[in-house]
């Protein structure tokens, strides 16, 4: 069998058997936990326009979608579950705070256009980064990526059609467009973690080959994406110092507001607290439908004997 330090320079996947470094383990169990809760707690802003949406088209693409974050998340906990932690365990380690999800999920969602928005500009910055995730080196978590990346891709283009339609529809509808855009773009930025310079695990990280590409080199990569796109709707991306720069060949933006990001990060966003206690009060009634399953599962466990 080889050893890990073998795997990771051959660049062969890791498998849940292989023989891995403890703090191996606890940074995929780390990511790959934070990156399910993402999914599950990403539900919370579009579920809310699930009976709102505009007509019945918009609904069954919208319910379509929220229900494969929630596909999403399962693979992921499938993948952490590999790791030796049950998913009970994941879920009061969110529930108490002591995992986190991605700092996005706690702005509100105030209209349809912020539905377009999450599509275009969410799940295109997940893309970015899931892209290289599907190529880290822990297989239960790349080969998830795999699928999730195609799913997401369906996603972004919903999106994206949504604030299409908004973009050529009446002043109304444009100012909803852009007004979107305004709200969402810097909270996608910071998506992609803090300054390469501030981000604890990058380092570890790279050398583990989990992460491929840095937080600031995606960010950019989103960038300079998703601006001619903007363009393209006729929309203004809300950074007056955005320049396309001819000799690095990229988008330069102003400055990110860290504060904020960090508050966030930290519980103190728009809508953290509402976020935990609504999944917590789910979590809670809905008890009796994992006693059944368990006791079905246990039954059916029983005749097979
Ligand atoms: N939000 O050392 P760093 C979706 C934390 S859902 C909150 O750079 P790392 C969708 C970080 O955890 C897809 N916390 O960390 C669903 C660390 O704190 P701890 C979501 C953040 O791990 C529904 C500290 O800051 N995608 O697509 O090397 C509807 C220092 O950071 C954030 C994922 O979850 C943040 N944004 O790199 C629609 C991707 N950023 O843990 C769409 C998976 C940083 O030491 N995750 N922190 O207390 C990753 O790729 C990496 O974890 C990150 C951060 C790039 C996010």
């Amino acid at each position: 069998m080889p050893s890990f330090d073998e795997i990771i320079a051959a660049d062969h996947k890791v498998e849940p058997r292989d023989e891995m470094p403890e703090a191996y383990r606890h940074t995929l169990i780390r990511q790959i936990a934070q990156h399910a809760h993402s999914e599950i707690i990403g539900m919370q802003p579009e579920g809310t326009w699930i009976t709102r949406a505009p007509t019945l088209k918009r609904k069954a693409i919208l319910m379509a979608k929220v229900q494969d974050e929630a596909g999403h998340g399962l693979y992921l906990y499938s993948a952490v579950e590999t790791l030796g932690v049950s998913r009970n365990e994941l879920m009061e380690r969110l529930h108490a705070g002591r995992q986190k999800y991605s700092s996005i999920f706690n702005y509100p969602t105030l209209t349809w256009g912020d539905i377009g928005a999450i599509g275009w500009l969410v799940d295109g910055a997940a893309i970015t980064n899931q892209l290289m995730l599907a190529r880290c080196s822990y297989g239960p978590y790349a080969r998830a990526m795999v699928k999730i990346c195609k799913e997401e891709s369906f996603h972004q283009r919903q999106g994206f059609e949504i604030m299409l339609t908004l973009a050529n529809g009446t002043a109304e509808q444009r100012a909803m467009a852009q007004d979107s855009l305004d709200r969402w773009w810097w909270p996608s930025l910071m998506m992609f973690g803090p300054h390469d310079a501030e981000s604890t695990h990058s380092e570890q990280s790279t050398a583990w080959k989990i992460k491929r590409v840095s937080n600031d080199r995606l960010r950019q990569e989103f960038v300079d994406m998703t601006v001619p796109q903007a363009e393209f709707l006729g929309l203004t991306v809300p950074d007056p110092e955005l320049r396309w720069n001819e000799q690095t060949n990229h988008y330069d933006t102003g400055p990110i507001d860290w504060d904020e990001f960090w508050a966030v990060v930290k519980g103190n966003g728009p809508l953290n607290r509402e976020r935990i206690a609504h999944k917590v009060a789910v979590w809670e009634e809905n008890a009796w439908v994992r006693a059944a399953a368990e006791a079905h599962a246990a039954k059916h466990m029983g005749a097979r004997d």
